[in-house]
């Protein structure tokens, strides 16, 4: 690895450090990179969007191509979300009042849970109140939980494409029920257009969008 004039290593190749370490499964290289990286000055969502989030992505494509299997999934993640949980204290931190309240969670019949986390990370450090309900959440849950807390909005995150289908039986058990709010879906199943096929109000494509859409759909600092 390079090292500049004063003997340390730029952000920009801790980052992509970040992202081999991911693809090879290195737990440890993972959480001592992503320390180094914050060390070195680097924003944690450019940890995530160009370090972290194209590894993982990396990981998928080499599982499409049968050359990594489900073990090798549940270590990425578990690396990913190591690597979370040493950056979220620097995504966190707005105080005040909350702009508003939002019930999130990934679909009946879907476990990943990593990207959703995200948006709630994202989110709650933008002020929000934010009620995470984990993954695979039945349609009915959303419902109870969303007209308990009085949400404003509902996120929904799906990556299977069998899930589409519960969130489009969520989205209308929501609309037909006496939730007032808004709710935004997301994940690598959906498309904009799919996300309006199924009746929701917005479509985000990462966490950075979903908290612009969020604010706008609260009425608050659209973009
Ligand atoms: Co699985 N998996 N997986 N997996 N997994 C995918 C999703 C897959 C695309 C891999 C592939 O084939 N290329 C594929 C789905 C194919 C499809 O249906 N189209 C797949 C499969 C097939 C499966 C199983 C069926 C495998 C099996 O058992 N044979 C199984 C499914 C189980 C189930 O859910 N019922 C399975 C299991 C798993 C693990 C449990 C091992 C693990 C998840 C662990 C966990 O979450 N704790 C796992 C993983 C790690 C992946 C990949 C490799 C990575 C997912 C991830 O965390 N990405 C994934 C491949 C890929 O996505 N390229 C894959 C990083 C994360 C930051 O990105 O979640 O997309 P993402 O979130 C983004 C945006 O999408 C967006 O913001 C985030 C970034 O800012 N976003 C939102 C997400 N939610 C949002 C909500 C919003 C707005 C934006 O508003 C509310």
């Amino acid at each position: 690895m390079a090292k500049n004039e004063t003997g340390t290593t730029s952000s920009d190749e801790l980052i992509a450090r970040l992202r081999e370490q991911i693809i090879e499964l290195d737990e440890a290289g993972v959480e001592a990179t992503t320390l180094a990286a914050l060390d070195a000055g680097a924003p944690a969502k450019q940890i995530i969007a160009e370090g972290l989030g194209p590894g993982m992505e990396s990981v998928g494509k080499s599982f499409e191509e049968g050359e990594y299997f489900v073990p090798e999934l549940l270590l990425s993640a578990r690396a990913m979300g190591k690597a979370l949980d040493l950056l979220r204290p620097h995504l966190e931190g707005t105080e005040g009042t909350s702009p508003g309240t939002v019930v999130l969670g990934t679909v009946q019949g879907d476990v990943h849970e990593i990207g959703k986390s995200i948006v709630g990370i994202v989110l709650a450090a933008d002020g929000f109140e934010v009620h995470d309900l984990g993954e695979d959440v039945p349609p009915q849950d959303f419902v109870r939980k969303a007209m308990e807390h009085g949400a404003d909005v509902v996120g929904m995150s799906a990556l299977i494409s069998l899930a589409v289908s519960k969130m489009a039986e969520t989205v209308m058990m929501l609309k037909e029920s006496d939730f007032g709010g808004q709710v935004i879906v997301g994940g690598a199943a959906l498309t904009h257009e799919s996300a309006e096929g199924i009746g929701a109000d917005a479509f985000a494509a990462d966490a950075w969008e979903a908290l612009r859409k969020v604010r706008s759909l609260v009425g608050g600092l659209a973009t």
